[in-house]
């Protein structure tokens, strides 16, 4: 048992001796503390990450203000369809005083326009004379006074023909 002890401590001893020889090793390879590098400002690299993303969203808002400037309020659009036989669909048409009215002219065959007309024969609005079937044009017109206004199709004799209507403001 007694041995056994002996070879424990001379472990020990040995054990001890080594650290020590170590321990000056490492002092000896100890670098100069003094060449510690400043501290850069890290802020600039987060600053151009924020620009990155801010230029990604430009695209979405651009999209959002197109679908915004169609909502304009209390306009009432009347569909009109003109056709190969010279005929329209509508025949009449009735505006309150002060109503504002989008016209939109649907194409369906032929040649034809939609013109608006007042009471004295004047041409108020109109669309262009559309000849490719699925082709529309409107144009809009606030009807500030009463009274009796036309519309018809301004092609060749299409008016005499029958195409026209009438629109009663009241
Ligand atoms: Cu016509």
């Amino acid at each position: 048992m007694k041995s056994q002890y002996v070879l424990v401590g001379l472990l020990a001893l040995t054990v001890v001796a080594a650290g020590c020889l170590n321990g000056e090793a490492d002092i000896e390879e100890q670098p100069d503390e003094d060449s510690e590098v400043p501290e850069d400002d890290s802020d600039t690299e987060e600053e151009s990450e924020q620009v990155e993303e801010t230029e990604e969203e430009t695209d979405t808002t651009e999209e959002e203000t197109e679908e915004t400037s169609e909502s304009e309020d209390e306009v009432r659009q009347v569909e009109i369809t003109g056709f190969s036989d010279n005929s329209y669909d509508t025949e009449e048409v009735e505006v309150e005083q002060g109503e504002t009215v989008e016209f939109v002219y649907n194409h369906d065959g032929g040649q034809h326009d939609l013109v608006l007309e007042d009471g004295d024969g004047e041409r108020v609005e109109g669309t262009e004379v559309l000849s490719a079937s699925g082709d529309s044009d409107s144009f809009t017109y606030t009807f500030e006074e009463e009274g009796d206004y036309s519309f018809f199709c301004s092609v060749g004799s299409h008016r005499a023909q029958g195409m026209e209507g009438s629109i009663t403001v009241s």
